[in-house]
């Protein structure tokens, strides 16, 4: 009885760990990061603006997330003039698919590094279609585990949206999209690390602080 136990709870962790798609881990730099892998270049898309061509992705060691993972992604972003940039750090043109009716929740950890507090950030996941989330302030330190509920999140249209994400086995991910707001020709500094389609928000949605 007691191994038949053992192994019905064996299987239900199994189940629960399948339910959850990773997204993107950043643990593999030849994946993540060229033509044809997961996020581009900040300066890639053409709707990117206000950020100079120093600004990049780069693999991270030391800054990752709790939770055991060895690289995470840094942002590094250089900015032009003293607000209104905007950066679609894009997954185009593979974008990670998950399935949005048995997940339901987007999560990731994201670290506010250097001249961070004046930035905002949305979600962009799509049916099809790009729906952004609603934009939320980067008001934390240190790395924080934050998420959205697709069921619940108000979206708006980008593009071709029209602000409804239909949830099914085909939903897609385009970009975190990251605004400046009066901030100055500043280089602000984000990581990123464990983006995955959940199951559920997660549990501790505390800070973690700085290193
Ligand atoms: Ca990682
Ligand atoms: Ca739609």
């Amino acid at each position: 009885m007691r191994i038949l136990c053992i192994t019905a709870i064996m299987m239900m962790i199994c189940s629960l760990s399948f339910a959850q798609t990773v997204l993107e881990d950043w643990e593999d730099w030849a994946t993540w990061e060229k033509p044809g892998g997961v996020f581009q270049d900040p300066n890639y898309s053409g709707s990117t603006s206000g950020l100079d061509l120093a600004s990049a992705w780069a693999s991270e060691e030391t800054i990752i997330a709790p939770g055991g993972s060895t690289m995470s992604g840094r942002l590094d972003l250089t900015w032009t003039a003293v607000s209104n940039g905007f950066v679609r750090a894009t997954c185009y043109p593979t974008r990670p698919v998950f399935d949005g009716s048995t997940t339901g929740y987007l999560t990731c950890w994201i670290y506010a590094g250097a001249n961070t507090g004046q930035l905002t950030y949305s979600w962009v996941p799509r049916d099809g279609q790009y729906e952004q989330s609603e934009i939320r302030s980067v008001n934390w330190s240190g790395w924080a585990h934050k998420g959205i509920d697709l069921n619940t999140e108000t979206f708006t249209g980008w593009v071709n949206g029209d602000g409804t994400l239909v949830l099914s086995a085909t939903n897609d991910y385009e970009a975190f999209f990251v605004y400046q707001n009066e901030q100055g020709a500043v280089t602000s500094t984000l990581y990123f690390d464990d983006f995955v389609a959940d199951t559920s928000l997660p549990v501790e949605l505390s800070v973690f602080a700085s290193e």
